[in-house]
Order: structure tokens, then C-alpha cells, then sequence
């Protein structure tokens, strides 16, 4: 059996299969982070780099003029180019609280993200809340295992029960947000990583990049690349972001083939 048919066969949830299955029609594991803060700015870096990703992520609150007009925007460029919407939560509240913010506000993220994410830390709860809103809608959840981000508190006891967490809302739960393989066979979670750059180590803030090979290596599935690729909004320059964007994708998908054998 292929590799990705055995991934594919091992996974719970429909939108599991489906990113692994697009990963694999695609070549790509790349998702492409676009942390800017116009509507204009983020759509054109989204067409830019849209070719080359399995996934685009988002992080709607810095956008300053946000209506729902980009989320149909969104929403056609992620057929147009075949990627799936990340919007980057980071959802850290109780439950009720929690299913408020994802399916309610100026967002309502549930409505058009096909994956959002939320930190273990409040307990149960928060999935439950999440998987209120979001399971109906098959929608799927990433818990943040783990950061990129130097002294996160995010390690040893507190991983190993976020993984627990996962393993009793695997209905919802489809991975994590992580810096290496967690799970196993019998509940093989992706691993999304971000932190990821070839060619710095850090960004003067805290953050720490690896590169693809390091962390696909390590149990990755899908390197969340952001200024790596679409530099910083003040410079941008879509055609740069686009040939980037095709570098880390090489980059992604010819280590995913050396470390699995494809
Ligand atoms: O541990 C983490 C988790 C996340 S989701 N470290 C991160 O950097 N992120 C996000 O990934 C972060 O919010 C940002 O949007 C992106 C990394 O951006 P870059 O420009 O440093 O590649």
C-alpha cells in the first residue's frame, strides 16, 4: 500500500482524508501564511502563492477593513486553486465562550474556515465548545501542542496531555499544531509546523524557523510557512512570493518523498 493510502486509510475524519489526499494530487505540504492586514494585500498574495499550497493560512482579526466580502473571495480562490482555509484562532477559552467567538461576530469563522485551531490549555471544554459548532459542518480542529516560539510553555506533561485530549475527540480533533510526531498508528493525527524557513533562524521576536527537511524529519505533514514566503507587507512583491512560494514547496515535497520513501 502507498504511503498516502495507508495515511489516508488511517484517519477518522473526512477532512483528514480530504488535505491528505490533497497534499498528495497537489505535491504540495505547504501552507502558505498570510499575515497581512488589508483585504487588497492578503487576496493578491493569495492568488500569488494559491498555485503551489495545499492549505492558506489566516488570521482575520489584523485585517483592518474585514466584511464578508473577502470570505467569498476566499472562498473562490480556495476552489479556484485547490487549497483548503486555516483561519489561525488560537481559541484558549471555555467552552461556551469559545463556541460564541468560532461561530458568531464579525467573523464567524465556522462559517468559511475549513480548519481552526485552539490551545489545550482550558481544558475538554474548549473542544467540546469548538465541536458544537464546527462537527455539523465538517469542520476539524488542530490542538497547539506544541510552539515554535523560544521558552513556550507549551512542552513535556502539558504535550503528552494535549495529545490525550486529541485521542478522546478524534470526531473533530485532526491533529496538531506541533514541532514533532505525536500519536501513532492507532491514531495518526497530522502534524502541522510552523516555524519553518530556509534561510534564517529567527525573527528577532521570539520565533525560531527550522527548515522543511529538519521538520518533516521530525514527523511533520504540512510546513505553515508566512514572511518565508510572502515577505513583509511593507516590501511585498507578489512575483518574489510566488517563486518562494514554489521553492518551499520543492523544498516540502522532496523531503516528504526522501523521508517516506514515495
Ligand atoms: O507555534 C506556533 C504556532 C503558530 S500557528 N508558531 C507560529 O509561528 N504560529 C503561526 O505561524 C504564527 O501566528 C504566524 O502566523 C505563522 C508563522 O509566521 P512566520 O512569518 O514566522 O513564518
Amino acid at each position: 500500500m502507498s504511503y498516502f493510502d495507508k495515511r489516508i486509510g488511517n484517519q477518522s475524519s473526512k477532512l483528514s482524508k480530504d488535505l491528505l489526499q490533497l497534499v498528495e494530487r497537489k505535491q504540495s505540504n505547504l501552507c502558505v501564511s498570510v499575515d497581512f492586514n488589508t483585504k487588497d494585500s492578503l487576496l493578491k498574495m493569495v492568488e500569488a502563492v494559491g498555485p503551489y499550497v495545499c492549505m492558506i493560512k489566516t488570521h482575520v482579526d489584523i485585517i483592518s477593513d474585514f466584511d464578508i466580502d473577502l470570505v467569498e473571495k476566499l472562498k473562490e480562490l480556495s476552489v479556484k486553486y485547490d487549497f483548503l482555509i486555516f483561519e489561525d484562532r488560537k481559541f484558549a477559552d471555555i467552552g461556551n465562550t469559545v463556541s460564541l467567538q468560532y461561530s458568531s461576530g464579525v467573523h464567524k469563522i465556522a462559517d468559511w474556515s475549513h480548519i481552526t485551531n485552539a490551545h489545550a490549555l482550558p481544558g475538554d471544554g474548549i473542544v467540546k465548545g469548538l465541536k458544537k459548532v464546527g462537527l455539523e459542518k465538517g469542520r476539524g480542529l488542530l490542538l497547539l501542542a506544541q510552539m515554535s516560539s523560544e521558552g513556550s510553555l507549551a512542552v513535556g506533561d502539558y504535550t503528552k496531555a494535549s495529545l490525550a485530549m486529541a485521542q478522546r475527540h478524534k470526531d473533530f480533533v485532526i491533529g496538531f499544531i506541533a514541532q514533532e510526531k505525536l500519536g501513532g498508528e492507532n491514531d495518526d493525527f497530522l502534524i502541522l509546523t510552523p516555524g519553518v524557513g530556509l534561510d534564517v533562524k529567527g525573527d528577532g521576536m521570539g520565533q525560531q524557523y527550522r527548515t522543511p527537511e529538519e521538520v518533516i524529519k521530525a514527523g511533520t505533514d504540512v510546513i505553515i510557512v508566512g514572511r518565508g514566503v510572502t515577505g513583509s507587507q511593507s516590501t511585498v512583491d507578489y512575483q518574489k512570493a510566488a517563486a518562494e512560494a514554489q521553492r518551499y514547496k520543492k523544498a516540502g515535497w522532496e523531503a516528504l518523498t526522501k523521508v517516506h520513501g514515495l
